[in-house]
């Protein structure tokens, strides 16, 4: 791997907020794309945080520093992720369910889906199903994409079919759902539309339901 790139992932599981602004810069700079600023400097730095959390070995202010830390290298290679001049396909309604404050993916699924030329409405985190609901009657949106990172919240998704359903406008609307624990067989079982394992399919997912 390239040193820039190196030394981004070292940024990000440092949760160095001081260096990584310079850092994205020298290697956009140094003409590395930001596709591959995101896959092979900020992705591989946040898996090695995911593994050592997981081993006990970094804590959640540590784990946040790093979220903050690849969250300010993202905002600066969000321009150009988001192809310039592209015409909006449809509306998306997106958001982190209920219960789950992780945000990360599911910013990175906006940015795909707006460098597709979607129109996404960012619900935030911790989504209520009847938030989604009150979304979706307020805005003509045909996709409600549901992020979840936890196995005890991706249940929530469930919820979000069942409350459509129960406002009468589930089938309106293609629910798609994602997320680290969440898959197609998952998808199938509680009802949704689509399932996208990332958030390059994600964008992809949401303009086949806006075409369909
Ligand atoms: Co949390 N956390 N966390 N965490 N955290 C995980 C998810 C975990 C796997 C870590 C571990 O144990 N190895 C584990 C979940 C275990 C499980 O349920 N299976 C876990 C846990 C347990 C927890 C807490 C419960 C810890 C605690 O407090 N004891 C707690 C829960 C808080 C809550 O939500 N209520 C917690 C807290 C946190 C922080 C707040 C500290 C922080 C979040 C900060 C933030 O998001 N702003 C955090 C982080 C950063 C992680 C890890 C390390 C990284 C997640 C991430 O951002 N990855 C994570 C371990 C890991 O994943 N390696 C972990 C990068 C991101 C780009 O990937 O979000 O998977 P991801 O998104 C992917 C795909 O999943 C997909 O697209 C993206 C890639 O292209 N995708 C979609 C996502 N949404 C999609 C929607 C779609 C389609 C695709 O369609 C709609």
């Amino acid at each position: 791997m390239s040193e820039i790139l190196s030394e981004l992932s070292t940024a990000v599981i440092e949760g160095n907020l001081d260096d990584i602004v310079d850092l994205t810069e020298d290697a956009l700079d140094e003409d590395f794309s930001a596709q591959d600023i995101l896959d092979k400097g900020l992705m591989p730095g946040m898996d090695h945080v995911g593994v050592e959390f997981k081993a006990g070995n970094m804590f959640v202010p540590e784990v946040l520093r790093s979220a903050r830390a690849m969250q300010s290298s993202m905002e600066l290679i969000r321009p150009m992720l988001i192809a310039s001049g592209v015409k909006m396909v449809g509306k998306v309604l997106l958001g982190t369910v209920k219960g789950d404050l992780h945000d990360i993916g599911k910013n990175l699924v906006k940015i795909m889906m707006e460098g597709k030329g979607m129109n996404v409405v960012d619900l935030g985190i911790d989504v209520a199903p009847e938030k989604f609901v009150e979304a979706a009657k307020e805005n003509n949106a045909q996709v409600i994409a549901c992020s979840a990172l936890l196995t005890t919240t991706m249940t929530e998704m469930e919820n979000v079919v069942k409350a459509l359903v129960e406002a009468g406008i589930r089938d309106k609307l293609t629910i798609m759902v994602g997320g680290a624990p969440v898959t197609q067989s998952f998808c199938d079982s509680i009802g949704a539309d689509r399932y996208a394992p990332d958030a390059a399919s994600a964008a992809d997912e949401a303009i086949a339901a806006c075409a369909s």
